[in-house]
């Protein structure tokens, strides 16, 4: 996969040399390319905003500057030439007021090819340049990473690129440790808690079932542990899940909860 990220600190993205992205480098399996935005510009201040028109606080990205980094690196060069854009790159924007960036978003964008993310700063980005990229066919996301706000979206860019690229067939170690995780799949759910040796420890035991050796006993105590987790701390995943992937225990589980799971979805009773 071939990964461009347009900043105007692209040293930041020194750290995907370190873990396991770098290694995905080393491997060939990763390309990633950190540009700077000012070596876009023409004037000697080497400006990349303005004010915002209409008035407010802070400063705009410009459009200019950017249309010709993304031309260059979207491959055309005069938009009447954006025609054949197979190969063309899925262009993302970080963006606080945009939709959530999720596992299903990762998973998808895991399969691409080709990625181009531009980091914005100061209050944003002129909204006409996601708008232009998107009436000449290319594939322009825009994303949140959670309900805050950071200075620029270098930090953003680097959450979304490791969720990514970890889910790259041949990026992990152990490919099955992916297949357990929270948020994966339909029926989402917060992951059980985990344990390693000792089985005591400062006094406290792992939970016994865990050392009884009976698979299906360990099974149905994670199972029943992340729906009572996720009840707690996430009632928003149980009520996202489809009642008819349920078996009989999960939904005395959930029943025990205060969960209803006769309709589609879970509804949660009156207190
Ligand atoms: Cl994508 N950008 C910025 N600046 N702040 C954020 C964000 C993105 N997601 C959450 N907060």
């Amino acid at each position: 996969m071939k990964i461009d990220i347009v900043s105007v600190f692209p040293e930041y993205f020194e750290v995907m040399n370190l873990s396991l992205m770098g290694k995905a480098q080393a491997k060939g399996l990763l390309e990633i390319k950190a540009h700077n935005l000012r070596d876009w510009t023409h004037d000697v201040h080497h400006s990349v905003d303005d004010t915002p028109v209409g008035g407010g606080a802070g400063m705009v990205m410009k459009p200019e500057v950017w249309s010709e980094c993304l031309d260059e690196l979207l491959g055309f060069s005069r938009p009447s030439e954006s025609s054949a854009l197979s190969g063309t790159p899925v262009l993302i924007f970080p963006n606080p007021s945009a939709p959530l960036f999720t596992q299903r978003d990762a998973t998808e964008l895991s399969h691409a090819d080709h990625l181009l993310f531009g980091c914005g700063r100061y209050e944003g980005y002129d909204a006409r340049i996601p708008d232009y990229y998107r009436s000449q066919g290319v594939d322009v996301r825009e994303y949140s990473i959670g309900d805050y706000v950071l200075n620029g979206g270098e930090v953003a860019v680097s959450v979304m690129l490791e969720a990514i690229t970890r889910l790259m067939p041949g990026f992990m170690g152990n490919p099955d440790s992916i297949v357990e995780e929270s948020y994966t799949g339909e029926g989402a759910l917060l992951e059980h808690r985990q344990y390693t040796k000792p089985a005591v420890w400062r006094g406290i035991s792992v939970p016994e079932v865990l050392l009884s050796g009976n698979h299906g006993k360990v099974d149905r105590f994670r199972r029943d542990e992340a729906l009572t987790r996720t009840n707690e701390i996430r009632p928003d995943l149980i009520e996202a899940l489809d009642c008819k992937a349920l078996d009989k225990a999960d939904r005395k589980t959930l029943m025990a909860l205060g969960w209803e799971v006769s309709a589609t979805h879970p509804r949660r009773l009156a207190d």
